[in-house]
């Protein structure tokens, strides 16, 4: 089924509401004849969503499978322009990879890349990100801002305020940021985001923004037990992936079209409000040294200032973050 159908038809039952849609209805919307409506069903329903089709009423959907491909996302999705291409793999090496190569396709901004299983997920500095199957959310999105590099890293916090905002929306968790791109519950780590760009010296061609959810684990590797946790772990419930990809689909594409509208000021105020190391004693841990300082806040761009005890303000572009115990 070519893509255009699939998502005419997941428009009309998204619309509907769960009410039936006449076949004839949909072929008008396809624009197609009521037997290819008929077939299309058929392949909606060998993957995995349930439709009841009733005489003279039409269909309607009854479930949505637990899975994350286009069809799934897309029914149901309230954005303009962000994730209306949706390109899902099954196993993938990594999303970030192939987000990257299709950007330098030309591929449009807003496509997003979603999988189920990542075999060498990462994070910075070519750490691992432990991605198993069917149980995350693995995506990347490919955005292509008319900007210049350095504002690359606020493309980060504008993901984190999105991530945050949807987990609570959808499970009334309420998770932590700690900067630049981690979410903590509870003090563990429950999402990653890896911002990548290609850019020239003046201008971004395609930014790559990563984001790695533990929706559904129950268990991790041993070497994570201590630092990472889940959102049914949280919340002692399986959570819908698909259901989470749509929210935070849609307050990416309100808090990207605030940032390129009105600046970075907005949305500042709110990952402030989500952060929890402002105002903390910290140490950072960057590539040439470990500061140890009073975390003072962001800068516009997005730059974490800390404070350490000579006195000295440093600007920390990138680093890992620990909170100190002695929090003041
Ligand atoms: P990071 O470098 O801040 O964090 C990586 C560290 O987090 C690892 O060294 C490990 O200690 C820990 N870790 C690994 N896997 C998990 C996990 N599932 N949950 C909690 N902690 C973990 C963070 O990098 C950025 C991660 C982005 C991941 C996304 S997934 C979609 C996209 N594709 C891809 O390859 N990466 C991104």
């Amino acid at each position: 089924m070519q893509s255009s159908v699939k998502q005419k038809l997941l428009e009309a039952f998204s619309q509907a509401d769960g009410d039936f849609v006449s076949g004839q209805v949909l072929a008008e919307i396809v624009g197609c004849s009521r037997t290819a409506v008929w077939k299309h069903i058929e392949t909606l329903r060998n993957e995995g969503f349930q439709l009841e089709a009733v005489r003279k009423k039409g269909y309607r959907i009854l479930t949505k499978p637990d899975k994350v491909t286009e069809n799934e996302v897309l029914i149901g999705l309230q954005t303009n322009w962000l994730g209306k291409e949706i390109v899902y793999k099954e196993t993938i090496d990594s999303t970030q990879k192939e987000a990257l190569r299709l950007a330098q396709e030309d591929f449009k901004e807003g496509t997003v890349v979603i999988a189920e299983e990542q075999t060498a997920g990462r994070g910075r500095m070519t750490r691992v990100w432990h991605s198993p199957k069917h149980t995350g959310i693995w995506m990347s999105v490919i955005l292509k801002p008319p900007l210049p590099p350095y504002k690359a890293p606020q493309f980060t916090l504008i993901t984190a305020v999105a991530v945050v905002e949807a987990i609570m929306e959808v499970t009334g968790l309420t998770p932590e940021i700690k900067w630049p791109n981690d979410i903590l519950i509870n003090g563990k780590k429950v999402t990653g985001i890896l911002t990548e760009l290609q850019a020239d010296a003046d201008q971004i061609h395609s930014l790559i923004i990563g984001i790695g959810i533990n929706v559904n684990q129950k268990h991790f590797p041993e070497e994570l037990e201590e630092v990472a946790t889940s959102l049914a772990l949280e919340t002692g419930e399986t959570v819908s992936r698909s259901r989470l990809i749509q929210e935070i689909l849609k307050n990416m594409e309100a808090c990207y079209d605030i940032y390129m509208e009105q600046g970075f000021a907005d949305i500042k105020k709110l990952w402030e409000k989500y952060a929890i190391s402002v105002g903390k004693q910290i140490t950072a841990t960057t590539i040439s040294a470990t500061i140890k300082g009073k975390a003072l806040g962001i800068t516009e761009e997005g730059v974490l200032k800390l404070l350490d005890e000579e006195g000295t303000i440093h600007d920390i572009y990138s680093a890992d973050i620990e909170i100190n115990k002695a929090a003041d």
